[in-house]
């Protein structure tokens, strides 16, 4: 009986051995071959005097918003600066978020928004120190970067220098919850000229 079984368990061993081996040979292959991911195909955005939204100081908002840091590294389509935005989310209209730009010394500063368009975010008011500077409506029918979004020139002091958001509407092809933020960063370039 044991001459029998002696081939069987060999046969086995080697059935094992080989489903084995070709379960490796698989997975080096798949690594070898596997397509990037979408953050691993984009050059990185850097840009000067820039600063990540989620370092910029809350100064105040609504109890119920929700301010919060989210990757975008699986979004298909352009780059975030360090793969994330700050995400503004369970917003009514008229609700507001108020941030503290860290200003280094008086002077004249362009300041340069980069936010995020997604099919539910909002149509949203941009004001530096009170001071009107955009409406943007930042619906897209999927999710991407905004170009440069430009808020002027501004002589700003250190003491006090406030960057606003307010929702006021959304788009009609908009998609519930609405009223959605998302801000990359904002590039904060000191100039010469007057304002
Ligand atoms: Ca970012």
């Amino acid at each position: 009986m044991t001459e029998t079984k002696e081939p069987f368990v060999m046969y086995i061993l080697e059935g094992v051995f080989l489903v084995f081996l070709i379960f490796v040979v698989g997975s080096i292959a798949y690594y070898l071959i596997a397509e990037p991911t979408p953050s691993e195909l984009r050059e990185p955005k850097i840009i000067a005097n820039f600063i990540e939204a989620q370092e910029l100081e809350v100064a105040r908002k609504v109890d119920s918003m929700n301010v919060t840091v989210q990757k975008t590294d699986t979004f298909e389509n352009g780059v975030w600066s360090h793969d994330d935005q700050l995400f503004i989310s369970n917003v009514s209209v008229t609700d507001s978020v108020t941030f503290s730009l860290p200003i280094p010394e008086e002077s004249n500063y362009q300041i340069v928004l980069y936010l995020t368009k997604s099919y539910d975010y909002g149509e949203w008011v941009i004001k530096v120190n009170d001071l009107e500077t955009r409406r943007v409506d930042l619906f897209s029918t999927i999710v991407e970067p905004t170009e440069p979004v430009y808020l002027g020139m501004h002589h700003l002091t250190p003491s006090k220098t406030i960057l606003l958001f307010e929702v006021v509407g959304h788009n009609t092809k908009a998609r519930p919850p609405y009223y959605q933020l998302g801000i990359d960063g904002v590039e904060i370039k000191p100039v010469n000229e007057a304002p």
